[in-house]
């Protein structure tokens, strides 16, 4: 066999470099020691093939080679782990089902809308009476963020009673959520890193320092400039 035509069996993972939801996928299937051809995509400049695969046109898109496509990142998360899972991600999935659903709800739900709308606001924040900026958008600000200090502060008395969110070791639920705590924290990382969250801190500069976190972040040229696409991880 020649190695494009093994290649040609591999999954093709459709990824955008920054984006919180493609970096928890880009974790899974790092972990799970899966090979996918990873295609860099400009969320401002889609490739065709891209919308083709999945007209939500969303980051992460997993084409499967028998043409099945996974286009929610924590589906494409379940799908490498059940590949193969040697650090035991999904343990927390199996050991406390119910829970670990609701945390990813929330994640996912109430916690990422109030990180969007503090996210685009928080540069009021930082700079009240400026640009233009009146009185309301630093009160959306300030409220949002104060909606996603509340599950922050719930993930800080978690991680003072266990290690990780998923138990004593990093797991599936640490890194569905870590990218987003990263993003809430550089909306305005002094203000972040002033917070008495003595366990967040360090979880979460753990991740940002470690070797895992960095592998998943290379930069790759878009696809759909350069044609090429690449064995990941390498
Ligand atoms: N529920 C989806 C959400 C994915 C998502 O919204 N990704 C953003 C990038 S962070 C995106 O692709 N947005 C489309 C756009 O900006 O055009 C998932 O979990 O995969």
């Amino acid at each position: 066999m020649t190695e494009n035509m093994h290649e040609n069996n591999l999954p093709i993972l459709w990824s955008f470099r920054r984006c919180p939801y493609a970096m928890r996928a880009r974790l899974a299937i790092q972990s799970s020691g899966c090979k996918v051809l990873l295609r860099e995509i400009l969320l401002r400049d889609k490739p065709e093939d891209f919308i083709k695969d999945s007209a939500k046109a969303t980051v992460p898109v997993l084409r499967l080679p028998d043409g099945q496509v996974i286009d929610e990142s924590l589906d494409v998360m379940r799908w490498a782990l059940a590949q193969n899972d040697p650090e035991e991600w999904c343990h927390i999935l199996s050991t406390d089902p119910e829970a670990s659903q609701a945390f990813l709800d929330e994640l996912d739900g109430g916690f990422k809308s109030a990180l969007d709308r503090y996210k685009y606001a928080s540069r009021y924040v930082k700079t009240p009476g400026d640009d233009g900026a009146d009185e309301s958008s630093l009160d959306t600000a300030l409220h949002h963020r104060s909606i996603g200090v509340e599950f922050i502060q719930r993930i800080d008395a978690k991680l003072a009673e266990q290690p990780y969110l998923s138990g004593q070791k990093q797991g599936f639920l640490d890194f569905a959520c870590l990218p987003f705590i990263r993003q809430f924290r550089i909306a305005d990382p002094e203000w972040f890193d002033g917070q008495n969250w003595p366990y967040l801190h360090p979880w979460l500069q753990d991740f940002l320092q470690s070797e895992r976190f960095a592998a998943v972040m290379k930069k790759y040229d878009p696809w759909k400039e350069t044609g090429g696409e690449g064995l990941w991880p390498w």
